[in-house]
């Protein structure tokens, strides 16, 4: 084979290859997941309920651990982009089903942001929890919210083995207000590494929009 055409063939086996890569990205950028209303309960005031899963169970990665969302309907939705209105009061319930993970940063042991400073854990209210016992965090960075979620004992009865799952199953109820200010998209994830076979448990859902991350749409 000529140098040339040795050539040329380096050149279309780059440009192929650039061309599949191109189409990995736009495929990742352009997987949304449905944007999600809140209920709205009374002017001025919504709410939002959650639930998290050891595995979701179906789709594209089915062992990968999740958050899911309820529409206003009442079905879950495997989702995290959640609309809420501006200048409100949002109320939030989260269905905790994993078990715990632990921080690498006591920080996110703490209630931070809500109305009050607390939560409600199983209806008492709890203003910070053992570093070691989150299963997941749901933080909302740029409005100053971090919640961390208790996890399920390991030896729990009954536990979730797939989405959605339900109230009869093991699981910790985490409650919450926050206020929300101007409209605007704001990113909210999980800061617990819950991500079990990646590095550091920081790969995979923990970067994946509709797992352990998404946007609250306040509009
Ligand atoms: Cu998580």
């Amino acid at each position: 084979m000529s140098r040339a055409m040795r050539l040329a063939l380096v050149a279309v086996a780059t440009a192929a290859a650039g061309v599949l890569v191109g189409f990995y990205i736009v495929a990742f950028l352009m997987a949304t997941p449905p944007t999600v209303n809140s209920a709205q309960t009374s002017p001025g005031q919504a709410r939002i309920t959650l639930q998290t899963v050891a595995a979701i169970g179906f789709g594209a990665h089915p062992d990968w651990v999740s958050y899911l969302v309820q529409d206003p309907q009442g079905r879950w939705v495997h989702s995290t982009i959640l609309r809420v209105p501006a200048h409100s009061l949002v109320h939030v319930t989260i269905y905790q089903y994993d078990t715990a993970s632990g921080l690498r940063n006591p920080f996110y042991s703490q209630v931070r942001g809500t109305v009050g400073g607390i939560m409600y854990l199983n209806g008492k209210a709890t203003r910070a929890i053992k570093p070691d016992d989150p299963g997941h965090t749901f933080a909302i960075p740029d409005l100053g919210l971090s919640v961390p979620l208790q996890g399920v004992p390991d030896d729990a009865k009954n536990q979730c083995e797939a989405a959605p799952c339900s109230t009869s199953q093991a699981h910790n109820t985490i409650e919450f207000t926050f206020r929300t200010g101007a409209p605007g998209s704001y990113r909210w994830q999980c800061f617990v590494p819950c991500a079990a076979g990646f590095v550091f448990g920081n790969g995979g859902p923990m970067q994946t929009m509709g797992y352990m991350d998404g946007f609250l749409e306040v509009q």
